[in-house]
């Protein structure tokens, strides 16, 4: 028999600062790495940006309302760095703080909890042109300045913290795919700048402790479970490569304070370990998170079949389906179609089961509450007459990762929220406003921002049932 979702569950939907926000340049803002990357030429869908985006910087309280009428329970969001610190540090901008606390009292005046992160990609560009952001080791110190900025003035208000937003996913694209910015494809400086974030992500997590006693705080984590493609010993082998490699590597070092030793062995024979120094163990061990978000859209599945010349993952950034080709590592995995689930125009694989395995793993593993901090499905949409949009395939998707959900907390995980991805209709990073998550169409396409529109969706009054009901559907 299914467990009822727990009292108090929170019923969330997510963005993130530079996917909505728009007012690029407003009330004293500095740039921020994808300010300038995205406008260079050819880097992201159409040459689409986060300039105007759906200008959610000037429209919030439109935005909550919304989220109000649909009996939101939280809305996880992050603040732009560059918004607090337009060179990155220094004295803060008073303008930046004023516009989150406006949108937090904001939440807070229709109960809807506040799930704040720190950071979601958007470093300030100052930083990455003094000595390369992420690569260097004066950014724990910046970051930590920041960050205590947000703890101080918001430690009343704010419960739940997550730290860092996908540094697995926005690291790869970073650093080997060359995709986002700084655009870099080198696995000696992928692995040396996880190292100085996972630092920063810990030191962080330390400090918050005393300025946040009440509060819980989590990294995000792009957790894609893997699967083996067969019960042959060599996929098998495969599966158990990639799981250490994509996964482990930023869980167990997140939760346990060190590196899975399997894949700390391979990368040390390679070259390509990160530099260790006395003493970053120790900071490590002592910035445990206290729960572990987790952003879920999709499992992978894995072969050890003819992996010489693999190449690295090529994402699918125009919705043509099946344009993507497989990817891995030589020697270690290499990815192959899963022939049992369906798959997303853009080729992710649709599978509610993954989530509930993906719950069961984290919570089996590291013994910690999750809080699912992004699920969604990113489609076209089409509006059509009478103002409406028919996602019955959204609602599909959400219905069934909603259950996969009350299953894992039947399971026994400690489950204590849901933030689908997204609220309103925000810009892709890579593939622009044509891919939409929303529960809210926003209407506005790459090259046109029209007049920026707020149109509920079929899958908008699915889910304010599925909230009113506390997920009995
Ligand atoms: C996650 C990011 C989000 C969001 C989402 C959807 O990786 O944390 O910011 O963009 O994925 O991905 P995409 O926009 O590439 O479809």
């Amino acid at each position: 028999k299914l467990k009822a979702f727990p009292a108090g569950f929170l019923w969330g939907a997510a963005s993130a600062a530079y996917q909505v926000e728009g007012a690029w340049d407003a009330d004293g803002k500095g740039p921020s790495v994808w300010d300038v990357f995205a406008k260079l030429p050819g880097k992201t869908f159409q040459g689409s940006n986060g300039d105007v985006a759906v200008d959610h910087y000037h429209r919030f309280a439109e935005d909550v309302a919304l989220m109000a009428e649909m009996g939101l329970k939280a809305y996880r969001f992050s603040v732009s760095w560059p918004r607090i610190f337009p060179q990155g540090r220094g004295e803060p901008n008073e303008a930046g703080l004023a516009f989150y606390e406006h949108l937090i009292d904001t939440l807070i005046a229709h109960h809807i909890e506040p799930v704040l992160t720190l950071y979601h990609w958007d470093m300030p560009q100052a930083l990455q042109d003094e000595y390369g952001g992420w690569e260097d080791r004066r950014i724990i110190a910046d970051f930590e300045h920041y960050c205590v900025t947000l703890f101080q003035r918001f430690a009343g208000k704010v419960k739940y913290w997550v730290s860092l937003n996908e540094q697995n996913y926005n690291l790869t694209n970073a650093y080997q795919l060359g995709t986002h910015p700084p655009a870099v494809e080198d696995r000696k400086r992928f692995f040396a700048a996880n190292h100085i974030a996972f630092l920063a992500n810990a030191s962080v997590i330390a400090t918050f402790r005393r300025h946040v006693p009440n509060g819980l705080i989590g990294p995000s984590f792009a957790y894609s479970p893997a699967y083996p493609g067969s019960s042959a010993p060599a996929d098998m082998l495969a599966f158990e490569n990639a799981e250490e490699l994509t996964n482990h590597w930023w869980l167990d070092t997140y939760c346990f304070g060190r590196y899975p030793q399997a894949a700390l062995t391979w990368l040390t024979e390679t070259g390509e370990a990160p530099d260790i120094l006395p003493g970053d163990l120790e900071i490590l061990s002592q910035g445990l998170p206290d729960f572990v978000g987790v952003n879920y859209y999709q499992t992978l599945t894995y072969t050890g079949n003819a992996l010489d010349g693999v190449t690295l993952q090529r994402i699918n950034t125009t919705g043509q389906k099946g344009t993507t080709p497989a990817s891995g590592i030589p020697g270690l995995y290499k990815t192959m179609a899963n022939p049992f689930v369906e798959t997303s125009n853009w080729d992710w694989a649709i599978d509610p089961t993954g989530l509930r395995i993906a719950l069961r793993r984290l919570a089996s593993r590291y013994a910690l509450p999750v809080m699912i901090t992004e699920n969604g499905l990113g489609e076209f949409d089409q509006l059509v007459a009478g103002d409406r949009v028919h996602d019955d395939y959204r609602i599909a998707y959400l219905k069934a990762h909603v259950e996969a959900c009350q299953q894992a907390i039947s399971d026994g995980v400690q489950l204590l929220g849901y933030c689908a991805w997204s609220f309103t209709d925000i810009l892709s990073w890579l593939n622009g406003y044509q891919k939409r998550y929303g529960f809210v169409y926003v209407d506005r396409d790459e090259r046109d921002t029209r007049d920026l529109r707020r149109i509920r969706k079929d899958s908008f009054h699915w889910y304010k049932k599925v909230i009113a009901s506390n997920g009995e559907i």
